[in-house]
Order: structure tokens, then sequence, then C-alpha cells
């Protein structure tokens, strides 16, 4: 190992900390990291909910190699190159119908940039130019540059950065543990939520509101499920008043909830969702926004010689990438993979909510493949016990992500049964062992209870997320 770790400043980590006791890896393949010593770990998190296909897939390996000797780059604007047509073809054949435009992007914060910017663009040049507000909504999570961290809300992705947008307003999250708390699926409380775009209307008039952005499912903040019927209100009130919606379908993207989309899987059509992770499977950063083909037509008007969207990255539809994404949709066509998510969701199911009754499990949120376990926080210290079930896990060959004080689980949607008995065997020693100040979980979500609980872990999800959590 290296002697000195000092030159690499690292994302979303406690530098001081790691590098007094570094968490390194080394190898992966199909379920499992090696570190640098050989030790196996389990991947509870397809690698940062990218890893869909699992690790080190064939076609996927095959194609970056083959790609890299025949063409390690090719200008992207006002050229092309093969692989990208390619890729957008496939790609809309996955798409819900309608949406059958590609723009590519390098990661997701990227992919929400451009979407944010198309769609008051899109305004704009159909002559409505005053529609240039952004609604995004509490505890969202829309990555990491200037017009994400302005919708998204998560306060201290936030606090650090100056005034941000302008001209942005945020819809109230949908966590509400008082009803809601060890749902199995789509919670049945909030759908009235949605209604808070209708007083952002009703405050800054729908002549000014450009689009609103959401997560069909928000993962980073610790895996809120949409009420039911919320996403189709939202759509409903978004039509009524020709706002654009957008999906952030950075994590539900490819196949994560059991379909291939989260708009699949809920039945709602966005006009436009940002992608990435499982895109390339994680093998190559990209990402993409698609959009429906109306938005791109309101583009395409003034002479033909010049450029209609004044937006672009020197390594968008980066070849090794493009290659990348087309093996991995042959791998997840070949596995029928994202489709897998649904035969595996009960059993995924099963196994987050059995820890339902363990010390201090406040709440246990699940949906496809994803699952979040929410522990009350040791009082005072937000986000401590969490990050204590992380390093146990660790320790144990488990590799799992915290967010505040909640657990996600996102594996590889390859994963099988015994590898989920590992998860459950392991996790439930660390919730344990992690007991310290225990106190008796909360059953049934009736009690007082877990209003206080709800407020103290959302303070714990606003100090503590990327102190701790995103950070681990
Ligand atoms: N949107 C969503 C919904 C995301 O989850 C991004 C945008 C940004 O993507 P890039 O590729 O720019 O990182 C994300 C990223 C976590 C975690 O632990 C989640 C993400 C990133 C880092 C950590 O939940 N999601």
């Amino acid at each position: 190992m290296q002697k000195n770790l000092d030159a690499y400043w690292m994302p979303f980590t406690a530098n001081r900390q790691f590098k007094q006791a570094p968490r390194l890896l080394s190898r992966a393949e199909g379920m499992h990291f090696w570190t640098p010593e050989g030790r196996q770990i389990l991947d509870g998190i397809a690698g940062l909910w990218c890893v869909n296909a699992g690790h080190a897939r064939p076609k996927i390996v095959k194609a970056i190699q083959d790609q890299a000797a025949e063409m390690d780059f090719a200008p992207p604007f006002q050229m092309g190159h093969p692989k990208a047509f390619e890729l957008a073809e496939r790609l809309v054949e996955l798409t819900p119908q309608g949406v059958n435009r590609v723009f590519y992007t390098n990661s997701g914060s990227e992919a929400v940039e451009t979407a944010l910017k198309m769609a008051i663009a899109y305004h704009r040049v159909r002559g409505e130019g005053a529609r240039t507000r952004l609604i995004g909504r509490e505890r969202g999570y829309h990555g990491v540059n200037f017009g994400g961290i302005s919708v998204g809300g998560i306060v201290a992705n936030r606090k650090m950065f100056g005034t941000l947008l302008g001209g942005v307003d945020h819809m109230r999250h949908t966590h509400d543990p008082a009803r809601n708390a060890f749902s199995k699926g789509q919670p049945e409380h909030g759908e009235e939520l949605a209604d808070d775009l209708e007083r952002m209307v009703a405050l800054h008039d729908a002549s000014t509101i450009a689009a609103v952005i959401v997560e069909p499912v928000s993962g980073s903040t610790g895996v809120l499920v949409p009420p039911k019927r919320y996403l189709e209100r939202l759509r409903s009130i978004c039509d009524k008043h020709g706002i654009l919606l957008i999906f952030d379908e950075v994590i539900t993207g490819f196949g994560r909830l059991g379909s291939p989309f989260a708009a699949d899987h809920f039945g709602v059509t966005p006009d436009m969702m940002c992608v990435a992770k499982g895109l390339t499977n994680g093998a190559v950063p990209m990402g993409a926004v698609f959009a429906k083909q109306f938005i791109q037509d309101a583009f395409m008007n003034g002479p033909e010689h010049l450029i209609e969207f004044f937006h672009g990255y020197t390594y968008s539809a980066h070849p090794l990438a493009c290659a990348a994404a087309l093996g991995t949709l042959d791998t997840y066509a070949d596995e029928q993979l994202l489709t897998r998510g649904a035969k595996m969701a009960k059993s995924f199911e099963n196994a987050v909510h059995s820890m339902q009754g363990l010390p201090n499990v406040i709440d246990v949120r699940n949906i496809g493949l994803v699952g979040g376990i929410e522990l009350a926080p040791i009082p005072g210290e937000p986000g401590k016990r969490a990050f204590n079930v992380f390093l146990d896990c660790w320790e144990k060959g488990l590799l799992v992500r915290t967010t505040g004080d909640t657990i996600a689980l996102s594996p590889p949607l390859i994963i099988e049964d015994s590898h989920l008995a590992q998860i459950v065997d392991t996790l439930s020693g660390a919730i344990r062992r992690a007991g310290g100040h225990v106190q008796s979980s909360n059953h049934h979500a009736s009690a007082a209870a877990p209003i206080h609980v709800s407020e103290s872990t959302h303070a714990a999800v606003n100090t503590a997320v990327r102190a701790t959590a995103h950070a681990a």
C-alpha cells in the first residue's frame, strides 16, 4: 500500500479519519469486491448504485478494450462516430413511449445541469422566455453542480456554496414516518403533498415556471419511496400548467425497481429523464438526458447551419463510454436484468423487513431492489450509529451505504437468495452490536414516538449527511 495518502483529496469522505484506517478495494467480479489483502467483500450497493449487472462482466470488459484500441477519442462537436448513434437508437427502444431523444453527458450531475438548461431554453425558443423558474424538492439529490444543488434539498450540500441559482423553489419532501413507517413498497399516505406544486403556481404563476425535477425514488437522502398516486398527481399538475416534468432516474434507471425505468414502474412518463450510473454499469463515466421529441423539435428552427443548443462536453458520447454502454445493454438483454429486480423484489422485501424489531430500527423502506433501514440516532451524534454499522459490516465482509442514520441497500441485479441471506446475517448482527443506547423498536407505526424520531432523523440528515455518511 502507498505510504503517503495525503495528496488525494477524497470526495464526500471524512479524509482525516479515512487516512488513519483506509478502506481499500482493488479487484471486483460479479457480486464481490476484494481488498488488496485478498479479503472478499459482498457488494450490497452495486458499487454506488451503478454496477447493476455485477462487476467485470465479459461483454463490457471486451467492448471497452476493443474500443480503446480502435479509436480512443473523437470530437463530439460538429462530428460524430457510429457507436454514439447506435447507442441512442438502442436506448430509445428501452425508454417509455415518446421519450426518444438522447443527449449525452459524463455523469448524473451533468445530466441534471443539461436537463435544467434544456428546460429553460425550450420555453425560450418557443417564445415563453419568462418561464425560467425551477422547482425541486426538499431532501432531493441531483448531483453536486450549481443547478443540481440549487434544486436539490440537502442542506449540507448547499450551505457552503453561497447563493446558488436564483429563481428556485422547493416542494416538501414526502417522508412521513408518523403515518408510513415500515411500509412495504409505496406508502399509503402523502399523495396530497404533490399539491405543493399547485401552491408554487399560485405563488409564482405558471407563466414563470419552466420545470419541476424529482427523483421518482429518492436514494441519496435515505431511500424515500413516493406515496401511492403522488407521481401521477405531479404529472397532472404539470400538464395543467405547461410545466415540464423531469425525473432524475440516475439511481432508478436501468432496472433498479424491476422495470427498465421508474417511469415504467410507476406508469408515469416525464418529459425528460436524467440517467447515468447503470447506463454503463459504472464501468466508464457516462450520463444522459432522455427527452420527448417535442422538446428537441422546438429547437429545430432558424437557419440550418446554426447550432441549435449551445451546450455539450468535450467527452459527450465518448467512444469508450458508448462502447461500455453497448456492452452493458447487451448484458442486460442476455440475462433479462432490467426486469430481474421484479422477480427478486419479494425476497428482497422480506429480507430488509426482517430487520424490523432489531434494536433502534425505527423504519424500514423498500421498493424493487432498493432498501432503507433507518436507525434511531445516538443522542447528540447524528449519523454515528449507522456509520458504526457500516464499519462493522465492512469488517465482516459486506459493503453497505449510510446516509444520516439510514442504511441503504441496492445490490447488483444479479443477486441470488444466498447473497440476501448473507446480507441479512451480517447487517442484523452489526445493527445488534450498534445497540448502545437501546431503544425498543417501533413495530407498528402508530405511537407518538415516530414524530419525535422524524424530527431528529431529519436533523440528522441535514447535519450529518455528507459529513459522516455520504462520506462513507
Ligand atoms: N442524481 C441522482 C438522483 C443521484 O443519485 C446524481 C444525480 C449525480 O450523479 P453523479 O454521477 O454526478 O455522481 C446522483 C448520484 C449515495 C450516493 O450514497 C448517491 C449518488 C452519488 C454519491 C453517493 O446515495 N448519486
